[in-house]
């Protein structure tokens, strides 16, 4: 047996040129591949001496480049000192790996023009794997396929919920839609910013996503599969909303959160809980980008659009008689029974939500009733996307109808263009963290809960100023940062299951936990490094921002993933493939 060891070491440390075979973590790359002409960065890490690092091609082991490791730099939130190996110049389509002496072989990549494809399928994918009510089929879920979840035929009116004509303990069916994310439960506010993401995604890269098929059910239809993914959670987000008086629950929801078991199992009773304003704003931005998206397939779905326009306009007008309603989740429980202890999604600043609404509305219908809101909200701070800050959803809309939108007169699209721009030029001049060559890594403040999903609205920002002026630089840079999501960042782990060398194999997901398959779900974007280790799992390898990362179930604060983390995963992946794949 030791003799037997010792082989085996020797064979994978020696392949007869000296060149170590194994394969070393600390050289930290986008995992997939790169495009034969964009930048070609990989990092360092350790303290590696300034030395010669070789790309070999896989296979032969011929060394097709020879750089030099740029000066050592000190990372700003790792503990990490890293020198950059720059490998632009190669460009010949291949499969190599990156050879450092001292430090050993990396993982093997590719150099392939639409080298990001697959990928930015199986983030759309991801939505398949978190449809509700709906069994999972082999043909579409190879391994995980699954028996249909919650089925959400009868919800329960929450007594928070409650009005004359649906008092507590109404039973209304809301089937359907995404689990928002580990666990079961349904939520509107993530489902705004995650359906404004995907529609986006539509909206820029029509052309491309007319063609992208991701094999689900509907992939046979006459619809794009991105289209047909979004209608499964926009149909649920229609059961939200009160026909009543037009106001839209907060979420559809357990009291408490399931165990770590398969969708399906439990027959906790479901909650519609209390209406808020943010709930509604968000409802009514999605419902009137949605009306505006689907009225080009009123062939294939006569009358969708008008319902979902008419359901935004409803949405709106509750917002307006209600227009200072949190979700204020132990406000509630201090007043109702059963007490509800899921995801709060509570937030207490609407002016974003309403600029966002006020774009989304005025884009669809024309109508001049929501540019005072526009005019009153537009140079609000503007901030990078994530679910309870939405304003720049507005400027990307406004910015993309701006020719049909000219006669409105009293928007300033110049002004609304110009500070985007500078919003995206402020990005790259703070350049992130240099010793990483990432857009990522601006301050602290981007390894919060969910950071993988900061680097990737991030790169939305950029992508928007690239479809503004298509300028290049504006691609790199968002390209950097799906860099870092697949490998160039302090942890070296590809943060997206199932895609790169080392990936999250224990992601806090209840159905990657419970269906007793080794491998989880693929496609699904975790969380990242948060340095707020709210789940307080033991095993964090460190509380610096960038490193505080946790490859464990138990770690929802660092290895969740969740719909609205994957939403910009997908718009960023197959936007680049739009942009950057045949370069
Ligand atoms: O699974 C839950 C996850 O979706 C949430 O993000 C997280 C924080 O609200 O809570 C998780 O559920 C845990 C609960 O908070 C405490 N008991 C253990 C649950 C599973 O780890
Ligand atoms: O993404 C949310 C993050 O910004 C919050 O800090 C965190 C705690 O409130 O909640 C996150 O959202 C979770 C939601 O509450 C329940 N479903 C899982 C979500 C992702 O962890």
């Amino acid at each position: 047996m030791r003799h037997n060891f010792f082989i085996l070491v020797f064979i994978l440390l020696y392949n007869g040129n000296g060149y170590t075979q194994v394969k070393t973590p600390a050289v930290h790359f986008n995992q997939v591949g790169f495009y034969p002409a964009v930048p070609k960065i990989a990092v360092v890490t350790g303290m590696p001496e300034k030395a010669p690092f070789y790309v070999l091609e896989a296979g032969t082991g011929d060394t097709v480049y020879r750089g030099q490791l740029s000066d050592t730099m000190q990372s700003a939130y790792s503990s990490a000192f890293t020198r950059l190996a720059d490998f632009s110049p190669v460009k010949k389509h291949g499969r190599y790996a990156l050879f450092v002496p001292g430090v050993g072989q990396s993982y093997a990549f590719r150099i392939a023009p639409g080298v990001h494809h697959q990928t930015g399928i199986d983030a759309l994918k991801m939505f398949y794997y978190m449809r509700v009510s709906m069994a999972l089929e082999a043909k579409y879920a190879g391994k995980w396929a699954r028996p249909a979840g919650h089925p959400d035929t009868a919800v329960l009116i929450h007594p928070s919920a409650a009005t004359p004509q649906r008092p507590a303990g109404t039973v209304v069916a809301s089937p359907g839609g995404w689990y928002d994310a580990g666990d079961y439960n349904k939520y509107i506010v993530n489902s705004g910013i995650t359906m404004g993401t995907l529609l986006s995604a539509y909206e820029d890269f029509a052309a491309y996503y007319d063609k992208l098929r991701i094999g689900i059910p509907e992939s046979e239809d006459r619809l794009p599969d991105l289209l047909n993914e979004i209608l499964v959670n926009l149909r649920w987000m229609l059961t939200m909303q009160d026909p009543h008086d037009g106001g839209v629950y907060h979420k559809c929801t357990n009291a408490d959160f399931d165990g770590m078991v398969m969708p399906g199992v439990t027959t906790l009773p479901r909650y519609m809980v209390q209406k808020s304003t943010p709930a509604a704003l968000d409802f009514a931005a999605v419902m009137a980008q949605a009306g505006r998206v689907f009225r080009q397939f009123e062939k294939q779905l006569p009358g969708l659009a008008d319902s979902c326009i008419h359901a935004a306009i409803a949405a709106w007008q509750w917002a307006q008689k209600n227009p200072a309603t949190p979700y204020n989740q132990n406000a509630i429980n201090q007043q109702f029974e059963p007490k509800i202890t899921t995801g709060a999604y509570g937030d207490w600043t609407f002016t974003d939500e309403w600029f966002w609404a006020a774009s989304e509305l005025t884009a669809t219908t024309g109508a001049d009733q929501y540019v005072d809101t526009i005019v009153s909200r537009w140079q609000d701070r503007i901030g990078v996307p994530t679910w309870n800050s939405v304003h720049l959803m507005g400027y990307y809309t406004l910015l993309r109808h701006q020719s049909a939108l000219q006669k409105k007169s009293r928007i300033d699209f110049a002004a609304v263009r110009t500070r985007l721009l500078q919003f995206a030029d402020g990005l790259i001049a703070n350049g992130g963290d240099r010793a990483y060559a990432t857009i990522m890594g601006q301050s602290r403040n981007d390894f919060v809960w969910g950071s993988s999903s900061v680097a990737m609205n991030q790169s939305i920002v950029l992508i928007n100023a690239w479809l503004l002026t298509r300028q290049p630089k504006y691609a790199y840079a968002a390209l950097s940062n799906l860099d870092y999501v697949l490998g160039r960042n302090a942890t070296g782990y590809s943060f997206i299951t199932g895609v790169g060398s080392k990936t999250p194999m224990h992601p806090h997901h209840r159905p990657s936990v419970a269906d007793g398959i080794p491998e989880p779900v693929p496609g699904m974007l975790v969380g990242g490094p948060n340095p707020g280790q709210q789940d307080r799992c033991e095993g964090y390898p460190s509380r610096m921002p960038a490193e505080s990362f946790l490859d464990h179930d138990c770690s929802y604060a660092s290895n969740e993933i969740a719909i609205n983390w994957n939403a910009p995963l997908v718009y960023v992946v197959n936007a680049l493939e739009a942009i950057l794949g045949n370069e």
